[in-house]
């Protein structure tokens, strides 16, 4: 399946380093269902305007390739399609249990599509408001970005609101962001502790997984030296958690940095 997938710069030799944290729960998603993923690269411009004038609408990052040649646009209502899609693969919300119903694994179902929503909304959102992750590794990216128009638009109050660039340069110098993210990481280590050598969706890996790997690969890929600190040093529940989840599907190992 055809993964749309956000790249800072389309010429930079370490583009594969995918530092968008939403194309990561897509294509940690379609592993989870068994489905190969083939990635099209984009810039913040072809999504804006070559991707979104082909289609007719506004596209983002992650998107799939369906059927009929649309693009399915959102990392949730993806998640939600595959389920529907693979009804009989294990469950990206259920951490344990395909989505083949029966009364108790339909409750199951609803709590951790619940549990899901809310890590997606809450601690993996990029909302500057609240969430902190976007802002934390911001100077990183913004280095990232092509020069030329891509940066232009990437700067611009067209993408970011009037004065949009300037706030965000500014949230670093203003607040202890590092401070706030590593506070994020810890109930995600309580939990972990709690149910030693699984994963936070339960037995099995699910969405709450990849949301939150999403943040992580994030960080790792704009900033090593910042994610170690961040991630791994406050615990080793959190270590063993990123191992598992690398152990699980190999063939992420290559698109994240290695740490130094
Ligand atoms: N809630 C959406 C968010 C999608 C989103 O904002 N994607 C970013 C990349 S991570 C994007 O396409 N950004 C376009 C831009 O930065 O101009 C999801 O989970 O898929």
């Amino acid at each position: 399946m055809k993964l749309i997938e956000l790249v800072f710069d389309p010429t930079a030799t370490d583009r594969h380093y995918y530092g968008g944290p939403n194309g990561w729960k897509t294509r940690l998603s379609l592993l989870h269902m068994g489905i190969d993923v083939e990635t099209e690269e984009a810039s913040v411009c072809d999504l804006r305007y070559k991707l979104s004038e082909i289609h007719g609408k506004r596209i983002t990052s992650p998107a799939i390739e369906l059927e009929d040649g649309s693009l399915l646009c959102g990392s949730f209502d993806i998640a939600e399609y595959l389920e529907d899609k693979f009804p009989d693969r294990l469950s990206l919300f259920t951490g344990s249990l395909s989505k083949s119903v029966d009364a108790v694994k339909a409750k199951h179902f609803k709590v951790g599509k619940t549990y899901a929503r809310l890590i997606d909304a809450g601690l993996g959102a990029s909302d500057p408001q609240w969430a902190i992750w976007f802002d934390l590794v911001f100077p990183d990216i913004d280095k990232r970005v092509a020069q030329g128009e891509i940066r232009e638009y990437f700067i611009s109050d067209a993408r970011l609101g009037p004065g949009g660039y300037e706030k965000m340069c500014k949230r670093g110098a203003q607040e202890d962001l590092v401070a706030r993210a590593k506070l994020n990481v810890l109930p995600l280590i309580q939990v972990l502790k709690q149910n030693q050598g699984q994963f936070l969706q339960g037995e099995e890996p699910g969405f709450v997984d990849y949301v939150v790997f999403g943040r992580y690969a994030m960080c790792r890929n704009n900033n090593p030296k910042l994610a170690k600190e961040v991630w791994e040093d406050q615990g080793e529940e959190i270590q063993g958690w990123v191992e598992r989840i690398v152990q699980r599907y190999p063939s992420i190992q290559k698109n994240l940095r290695a740490y130094e």
